[in-house]
């Protein structure tokens, strides 16, 4: 196989490939680290493992400073993230995750920008049981994080009920097919019949996979244009379902090389947006996915693990190789890829009507964080809507959650609760604030710059006068924050966006597309919320007054040549 470029010099495995392969397909010494009563913690190559099994190892930052006085240990806690293809669960699903976030958890839950579910505070003493719960109603957490395919997203289509059933049918088997076949889940949280290591040697244990697993983390989103919420073009494989004349799936278009995450001062590594390459039939699909992940899984770069993802290997060699090592592997070519139209990605709220006759109510949840507090009692709420609900819930690629499926019966009822609990779809919410996501960063994640989920609400409580005084309070502009550079809120796809620098002090950028094909820049470097308010403010009026008729803001700063445009991330510093 051709290179088409040269390729930079790849040195030595980085430790947590050591790991994975001295790992046992992902067992290590979990066990016993889970046991050991002498610390709440586990060891630091199990908690690289822990990954693979949908959690991360954590201590409260608030605590920090106060237990070390103390000369206590970190307050070590887990985070557990459970997944479930395009995130549709069942009412009685919804009451375990509930029931568990009360008896384990921080009593919230965490709904998160890949339709996820996650869970805070859980004390490793009880990780057991938490994740046998999550099994019992056939759940998991089992690569929910980790170096393999995680959750796959899927556009949750209140609308089109015919059509989300088919491209759901096919994110699920997505997911299936990608998931580690290795039985170590099974054995350590499940109490799974040991299987010995000899029984699996010289079995294809990993036949995707293989023993190392993948470089990095890989991602699969389905869009289902005209609404591409699941930001398609950050995915490492996104699909973008095409539908005949009569709404049958005829296929998907395949894209290629997405991804947000960056580090500050490390001008190669970039945000960047998958490629369009070709069009593939429904039954191929698990196909080029599995080759995908395969040719990742050989290429990618598994010593910076920086340089890991899917997106530098292609950018390393080149889209064209891309195509025809996947070709090859496939042994027949993708067709030309089909005409497809995006107009926005973000959340459309309130109820509709489903072409089912059904109801679908999209309710707004500020960055996905769900919790009793004061008069709103979303927790208590959505427990007793699922009491008495029949149909489904699916959460959406920008943190909130649809009441899918609701009769005609049952929804005077699902409204009252609504009412009663000051759950919302938000209708006394701005524009501003229902376009806005933002990461989970203080307290938890430790990886946080500066906070996040508990600041942005009260920007956007001081840039909605701006935007109202400016008479654009109508106006859906696409705004998020994250705590740090890596993109977990999807920042480098918000017409405004910010980074967390340090406390307090944010990067500022501008000028992605509306819906979520094009790339922003950088305008501002480190600035505080006053800088923040005095650059925005100058703008924002300038849009108001110089707009065209339907121009969005991302497009109109940069004809207004305020920032220059970025359709490929390997521009994106310039
Ligand atoms: Fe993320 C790491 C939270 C979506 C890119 N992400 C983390 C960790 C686990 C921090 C850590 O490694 O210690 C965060 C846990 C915080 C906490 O306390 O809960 C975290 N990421 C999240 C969530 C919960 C944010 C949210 O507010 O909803 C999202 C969970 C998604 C899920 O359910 O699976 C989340 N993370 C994303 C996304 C968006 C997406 O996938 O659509 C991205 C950017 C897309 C991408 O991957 O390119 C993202 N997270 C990262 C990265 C940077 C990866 C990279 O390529 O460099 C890290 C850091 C890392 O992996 O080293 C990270
Ligand atoms: Fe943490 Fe950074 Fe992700 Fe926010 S973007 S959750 S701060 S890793």
């Amino acid at each position: 196989m051709a290179h088409h470029k040269p390729l930079p010099p790849q040195g030595p495995p980085s430790d947590v490939e050591d790991i994975k392969v001295r790992s046992n397909y992902l067992r290590g010494t979990l066990e016993e680290s889970l046991l050991d009563p002498i610390t709440g913690a586990i060891s630091h190559d199990d908690n690289r493992l822990m990954k693979f099994h949908g959690s991360y190892m954590q201590d409260d930052r608030d605590l920090r400073n106060e237990r070390q006085k103390q000369k206590l240990e970190p307050a070590y806690q887990f985070m557990l993230r459970v997944r479930a293809p395009g995130g549709v669960v069942t009412p009685e699903q919804w009451l375990v995750l509930d029931g568990m976030a009360q008896k384990y958890a921080n009593g919230q839950i965490r709904l998160t920008t890949r339709q996820s579910f996650q869970f805070h505070g859980i004390l490793k003493w009880n990780m057991k049981s938490s994740i046998r719960e999550v099994n019992d109603v056939l759940l998991t957490t089992l690569a929910a994080c980790g170096d393999v395919n995680r959750n796959v997203m899927c556009n949750p289509n209140p609308y089109q009920s015919d059509v989300h059933g088919e491209v759901y049918a096919w994110a699920s088997k997505l997911s299936q097919h990608l998931e580690p076949a290795t039985k170590a889940y099974h054995e350590i949280w499940l109490d799974g019949e040991k299987v010995l290591p000899t029984e699996e040697e010289g079995k294809e244990v990993e036949p995707i996979y293989g023993k190392v697993y993948l470089p990095r983390k890989f991602k699969i989103g389905v869009a289902v244009p005209p609404s591409n919420d699941v930001d398609v073009f950050s995915q490492d494989l996104g699909l973008i379902a095409v539908l005949g004349g009569d709404n049958k799936l005829l296929g998907f278009n395949v894209a290629v090389g997405g991804g947000m995450g960056m580090s500050y001062g490390d001008p190669k590594t970039y945000p960047q947006l998958a490629r369009v390459i070709g069009f593939c039939r429904p039954e191929q699909v698990l196909e080029v996915a599995e080759k995908t992940v395969m040719i990742q899984r050989d290429h990618g770069d598994r010593s910076v693990r920086k340089h890991a993802r899917f997106k530098y290997t292609i950018d390393d060699r080149g889209i064209e190789w891309f195509i025809e090592e996947l070709h090859e592997r496939l042994g027949w070519k993708l067709e030309a890829e089909r005409p497809y139209k995006f107009d926005h990605n973000g959340d459309r709220y309130g109820w509709v009507k489903g072409n089912n006759g059904k109801w679908h109510l999209t309710l707004f949840l500020e960055n996905g964080r769900i919790k009793d507090e004061g008069s709103a009692r979303q927790m208590t709420g959505l427990r007793e809507i699922a009491r008495v609900h029949t149909g489904d819930f699916r959460l959406t690629p920008n943190q909130n959650l649809i009441i899918g499926n609701v009769t005609t019966q049952k929804k005077k009822k699902v409204e009252a609760l609504v009412q009663e609990y000051g759950l919302t779809g938000g209708e006394h919410n701005s524009v501003l604030r229902k376009s806005s996501m933002a990461c989970v960063a203080l307290p938890t994640c430790g990886l946080a710059m500066a906070e996040s989920e508990r600041y942005m609400p009260d920007l956007l409580g001081k840039l909605e006068p701006v935007l109202a005084e400016a008479g654009l309070g109508d106006e859906s502009i696409v705004i998020r924050m994250t705590g740090c550079p890596n993109g977990c809120a999807r920042p480098f796809l918000g017409e405004i966006a910010f980074t967390g620098k340090a406390p307090g002090k944010y990067n500022l950028y501008l000028g992605a597309g509306f819906a979520g094909d094009r790339l922003n820049k950088m305008y501002k470097e480190n600035i505080g919320e006053e800088e923040i308010l005095s650059t925005l403010t100058p703008i924002i009026n300038q849009y108001a007054q110089e707009r065209h008729d339907g121009e969005h803001f991302g497009d109109f700063v940069i004809r207004a040549g305020i920032i220059g445009k970025t359709y490929d991330g390997t521009n994106f510093h310039d």
